[in-house]
């Protein structure tokens, strides 16, 4: 049994750090918070003698060895970055209800044959430095570190300098190569959707992660005068992007499984009397199937190409196919949801997650428990205390099962 107490006390004090006033919190990735978070949890770790690593990335390492030292890790954890007006337990949850079990672990002189390790993956969100799942990325071998060190923030801070900035504030965590293959890795977390609490079920069994693709659009008009400008003369930027928008909500009503949004939009030069002359908006674009995603790749970028009082240009800047768990990891989990005798059923992820990059080099899978009203990327993110309770006792229980404890 975990020390639930503890777990509901640890989730109290990680939300102080970037709590907002709304009773959320903006933690976002490679920032001082997101530092002064993974310290905060160093600290704790190195109370109970675990010891500490990061990588290329900056993701974070927390080990408990094993009999077999050799023997690859069991992986456990989530994202300790948030939006920035986040929930409190996006992220958090199921990476302090990792540190919980590895706790548990060691309370109980429980011995496993693997190693257990709790990881934190840098920048998950992928709201300050796009595109998300940075480090989860990288280390299924994916993609580089040099290939992000330019990035910028909104700001203009970069990556490379936040990222040097953050494996620098944690001298006491040892380097190591990034990718080091796991045993397994599993990754509770929020739901982020309606499912479980409408059907009353605690578990979520997650059987795998919809496809997603992120586009950066820019429309370049030509600002002009508000006052003395006639409709035949104007480049409007921002009239051509609403074109285009608009037709989204009807993309989703032809296909009800497609997920659409439009979740950033700048006006230049913003002000009032002149014609938008250049516009940047994004799309965020969900489908589980990858033919479909196809399809409303190209129905942007038609619609975009037909455009014809503004130039508009589609860039692609995030591109996660879907994924599908390991059925014996989807197993374990079911099974040990039944064995504590909690409520359960097999659903698909809405959202993306790191265990989506993990799952191209192990076998994966996902713990989801309710979220009240599946709010969630939003400071009004809650749950019931008991289901994250009962997640962490079926984490425990599958992460014993696989290191072999
Ligand atoms: O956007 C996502 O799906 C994830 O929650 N960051
Ligand atoms: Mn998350
Ligand atoms: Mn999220």
């Amino acid at each position: 049994m975990i020390k639930s107490d503890r777990l509901l006390a640890r989730l109290d004090e990680l939300a102080r750090i970037g709590a907002t006033p709304q009773g959320g919190v903006n933690r976002p990735a490679l920032s001082p918070l997101d530092r002064a978070a993974r310290s905060w949890l160093a600290t704790a770790a190195q109370a109970r003698g675990f010891a500490l690593y990061t990588d290329a990335l900056a993701n974070l390492f927390i080990r408990r060895d094993g009999r077999g030292p050799d023997r690859p890790p069991v992986l456990i954890g989530s994202h300790l970055d948030s939006q920035p007006s986040g929930g409190r337990f996006d992220g958090a949850l199921g990476t302090l209800a990792a540190f919980e079990c590895l706790e548990t672990l060691e309370d109980q002189g429980i011995a496993t044959d693997h190693p257990v390790e709790v990881v934190a993956w840098t920048n998950e969100e992928g709201s300050r430095f796009e595109p998300g799942t940075m480090g989860s990325k990288a280390f299924a071998g994916k993609a580089q570190v040099e290939d992000w060190l330019a990035v910028m923030d909104g700001s203009g801070a970069r990556f490379g300098d936040e990222l040097a900035a953050t494996l620098a504030a944690l001298p006491q965590a040892r380097p190591r190569p990034i990718g080091v293959p796991p045993h397994a890795y599993v990754e509770l977390h929020i739901e982020q959707g309606q499912i479980l609490e409408a059907e009353r079920i605690t578990i979520g069994v997650v059987t795998g992660v919809q496809g997603a693709r992120w586009f950066n659009v820019v429309v370049d008009g030509e600002a002009a005068h508000a006052g003395t400008t006639p409709l035949s003369y104007r480049h409007d930027a921002l009239a051509a992007a609403a074109r285009l928008l608009a037709q989204l909500p009807p993309l989703m009503v032809a296909d009800g499984t497609a997920r659409l949004t439009c979740g950033r939009l700048v006006v230049e030069p913003g002000s009032t009397n002149v014609i938008p002359g250049r516009v940047v908006f994004t799309i965020d674009s969900r489908h589980p199937e990858p033919a479909r995603l196809d399809a409303i790749e190209a129905r942007i970028r038609a619609m975009a190409a037909a455009e014809t009082t503004a130039r508009m240009t589609v860039e692609r800047t995030l591109d996660l196919a879907p994924c599908r768990f390991d059925p014996v990891i989807v197993a374990a989990i079911d099974q040990a949801a039944a064995d504590l005798g909690l409520s359960r059923r097999h659903l698909p992820s809405g959202a993306f997650h790191d265990a989506l990059h993990l799952a191209a080099i192990c076998p994966a899978g996902m713990i989801f428990v309710p979220c009240r009203g599946g709010i969630s990327h939003n400071e009004a993110e809650s749950i019931v205390p008991d289901d994250a309770i009962a997640g962490t006792e079926v984490l425990l229980a599958v992460t014993r099962q696989l290191a072999g404890g």
